[in-house]
């Protein structure tokens, strides 16, 4: 594809879905760092044959039995903990090959899938954590589509420090190899950029620092879904909606 050398991206961040003013961009990132959209490029890495996102749990159900039982995965998480009779709950170490190969995974959580219905009308969404931020970064490069809006899922509402991190992580990449220019349009951004430069060589720890990572550390043993959810630019997987709430890998 060719890319226009003269075009400049312009780049939001807002913290939480419900910051997002009433606007179908161009292109949509969604980053729910802990962990739905890790979960999300891992299951499609392991050959998922797509992700459908809820917020509603009934919709979910009802749409879910209507797919074939061989092909179909209930994934779902409220407060960190697997939903009573769901197949599954949102750790990324749980969509091995063997469990998802194939299958549609009907999917909601506490907040990553609610960011994901918010921006669901943009004309380009991907679902991003950490493991495929060089992934979905070279994906904008190539799209060459000039706003691009960046959605974290936070907690409840509310700012968290993980996705903020991947946030500056993408903007750090753009900046860096975007040929033009990359304009940091929101404070939310810049702020989301100096935290990256901050953080950048102790991921880890930054996820366990922020809250949604305690919160997690009280639950039980999540040291292997740390490690998975930080490790950065390891997947080469760009998890696009196809249909609205529907995504597969491009
Ligand atoms: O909030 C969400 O969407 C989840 O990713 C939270 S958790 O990591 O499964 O606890």
């Amino acid at each position: 594809m060719k890319i226009d050398k003269d075009l400049t991206i312009n780049l939001t961040y807002y913290h939480v879905a419900n910051d997002v003013p009433q606007i179908n961009p161009d292109a949509a990132v969604v980053i729910d760092v802990l962990r739905a959209t890790t979960t999300i490029s891992w299951a499609l890495k392991n050959g998922a044959d797509s992700i459908q996102v809820f917020a509603d749990l009934d919709l979910l159900k009802e749409c879910a039995m209507k797919w074939d039982a061989e092909k179909r995965l209930l994934l779902g998480e409220r407060g960190g903990k697997k939903l009573e009779g769901f197949d599954l709950g949102n750790s990324p170490l749980s969509v091995t090959k063997e469990t998802v190969l194939g299958r549609r995974l009907f999917m909601s959580t506490t907040n990553g899938t609610k960011s994901l219905q918010k921006v669901q009308n943009a004309k380009h969404l991907f679902a991003m954590g950490l493991p495929n931020r060089k992934a979905v970064a070279e994906k904008i490069i190539e799209l060459n589509t000039e706003n691009v809006l960046i959605l974290g899922s936070g907690w409840e509402d509310s700012y968290s420090l993980e996705d903020s991190l991947a946030a500056g992580a993408l903007a750090a990449y753009l900046v860096k190899n975007f040929n033009s220019e990359v304009k940091i349009v929101n404070d939310e951004l810049q702020a989301a950029l100096a935290l990256w430069h901050c953080w950048e060589n102790d991921i880890l720890k930054c996820l366990k620092t922020a809250t949604h990572g305690k919160r997690l550390t009280k639950l039980g043993d999540y040291e292997d879904d740390f490690k998975c959810c930080s490790e950065l630019d390891s997947l080469d997987i760009v998890p696009v909606q196809v249909e609205k709430g529907v995504i597969r890998a491009s």
